[in-house]
């Protein structure tokens, strides 16, 4: 069973002008679609039991994997993985309300004290990565992991677990055409596009 690109669900301008076309084309029909190709090439060298399993159930039990195995299926399919979320995490003009601004107001302090702390969690990635906002028994923790490591690979492998509740790609490819080296530039516009109601849906949905 192939893993294949998902479509997005919606155009590729709809996030302008915070997000612009030509990133996001690109970054969706070309670095995404060749960690599909890649990840079906990784996924090759594991046994048949593996061959049925989303590519989500392989990257919660990417640690399973041998050694010798192990690192292609965590680049590839993790990179696949991440893309197809991140897509579904995008959104103009929503708001942030309701219970999940009350947990962050409770273990941040302050919606502007999240923020400050996601930016820096952003920011502060050395090399290409991912920040994360995710819900882990009951309480919302921000950190970021390296190349396609994602939370859902366990504390093992991402050095902390939980369910995400929102995500900012911060590999250069990301946000290099419109901002080249400005990261802390492409942070800040990434709250234009976050869909604070699909955010919800997850965070009511975790643990
Ligand atoms: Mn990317």
């Amino acid at each position: 069973m192939a893993f294949t690109l998902p479509p997005l669900d919606y155009a590729y301008d709809a996030l302008e002008p915070f997000f612009d076309k030509q990133t996001m084309e690109i970054h969706h029909s070309k670095h995404h679609q060749t960690y599909v190709n890649n990840a079906n090439i990784a996924m090759e060298a594991l046994s048949s039991e593996w061959q049925n399993l989303s590519a989500e159930e392989v990257i919660r039990r990417v640690a399973e994997i041998p050694a010798d195995k192990q690192m292609p299926v965590r680049n590839q399919v993790g990179g696949h993985v991440n893309h197809s979320f991140f897509w579904k995490t995008l959104k103009k003009g929503t708001t942030l309300s309701g219970s999940l601004k009350e947990a962050i107001e409770r273990d941040f302090g302050s919606v502007d004290a999240f923020k400050a702390t996601f930016e820096k969690a952003a920011a502060g990635q050395f090399g290409s990565g991912w920040a994360w906002l995710v819900k882990d028994n009951g309480k919302l923790k921000v950190a970021s992991t390296l190349n396609q490591d994602t939370p859902l690979m366990g504390e093992s492998i991402a050095g902390f677990t939980g369910t995400p509740i929102i995500v900012i790609d911060v590999w250069e490819h990301a946000y290099y055409l419109k901002f080249q080296n400005r990261r802390a530039d492409y942070i800040k516009e990434f709250w234009n596009v976050v869909d604070w109601d699909m955010a919800q849906q997850r965070f009511d949905a975790a643990n």
